[in-house]
C-alpha cells in the first residue's frame, strides 16, 4: 500500500490523535499544523460548525497547495439552549483551557437536575481543495452532562459526558472505543470512504 499524506488544519492535539488513529490503517499519514508554523490558521468567526470547518480547511488548503481536512466540533447542551456550541473551545473565556471550560459548564448547570442534562457532541469535517471545492461530513453523539468529572482519557468535555448505553463517561473509553462511536469517528468514517474511492485526491507522503 502506498502511503499518502493528509494535512489536517488543527492545533488541537486531542483531535489530531483521534484523526491519526482512524486514518493510519488506510495508509494515510496525518500531519497537523505544528509542523508548519508559517501557515496562518483561519479566524473562527462562523456561526455554524460547517462554516468554521470550511473556513479552517480552505485557509490551509490555499496556503499549502494541497487538499486539507479540518474539524469543527463542540458540545450542545439542551438546558443551555444549545450552548456552548461553536464556542465550546472558549466557553470560559478567550484563553480558557479544558479544565476551566469543564468547571464553567458545571457551574452553568449547577441547578439543572439529573434527567434534564441532555447534550450532544457535534462534529463537522471539511475536506477542501486549494481551488476551493469542499466536501462536508457530519457526526453527532447524544449523552448527558455529569455532576463531576469521570475518567482520564480523551480531551475537552469528555470527563463530563455520560454515555448511558455504555454505563461510562466518554473519558473512560479508550481512543479506539471512542473513535468507534464518537461524533468525530462518525465523520471520519465518511472521510475514509471518499479517500479510499478517490486516492488521487492526496499526494504521496
Ligand atoms: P482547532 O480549531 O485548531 O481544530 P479547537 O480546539 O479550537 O481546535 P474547535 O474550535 O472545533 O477546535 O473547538 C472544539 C472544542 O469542543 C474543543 O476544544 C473541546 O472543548 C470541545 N470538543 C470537541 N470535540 C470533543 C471531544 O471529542 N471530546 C471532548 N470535547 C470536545
Amino acid at each position: 500500500m502506498s502511503v499518502r499524506k493528509l494535512i489536517v488544519a488543527t492545533g488541537n492535539a486531542g483531535k489530531l490523535r483521534e484523526i491519526r488513529q482512524k486514518l493510519t490503517p488506510f495508509g494515510i499519514e496525518v500531519e497537523g499544523l505544528e509542523s508548519h508554523p508559517e501557515w496562518v490558521p483561519a479566524v473562527e468567526d462562523g456561526e455554524t460548525f460547517a462554516a468554521n470547518a470550511r473556513k479552517k480547511a480552505l485557509a490551509i488548503a490555499r496556503q499549502s497547495g494541497t487538499v486539507c481536512l479540518a474539524d469543527d466540533s463542540g458540545l450542545t447542551v439542551e438546558a443551555l439552549e444549545g450552548r456552548p456550541g461553536v464556542y465550546s473551545a472558549r466557553f470560559a473565556g478567550e484563553d480558557a483551557d479544558d479544565a476551566r471550560n469543564n468547571a464553567f459548564l458545571l457551574e452553568q448547570l449547577a441547578h439543572v437536575p439529573a434527567g434534564q442534562r441532555q447534550g450532544a457532541f457535534c462534529c463537522v469535517m471539511a475536506l477542501c481543495s486549494p481551488e476551493g471545492q469542499c466536501r462536508l461530513f457530519e457526526g453527532r453523539l447524544e449523552g448527558e452532562i455529569l455532576f463531576s468529572p469521570r475518567g482520564q482519557e480523551g480531551f475537552g468535555y469528555d470527563p463530563l459526558f455520560w454515555l448511558a448505553a455504555r454505563n461510562c463517561s466518554m473519558a473512560e473509553l479508550s481512543l479506539e472505543e471512542k473513535n468507534l462511536i464518537s461524533h468525530r469517528g462518525q465523520a471520519l468514517a465518511q472521510v475514509v470512504l471518499v479517500l479510499s474511492e478517490q486516492p488521487q485526491l492526496l499526494p504521496g507522503a
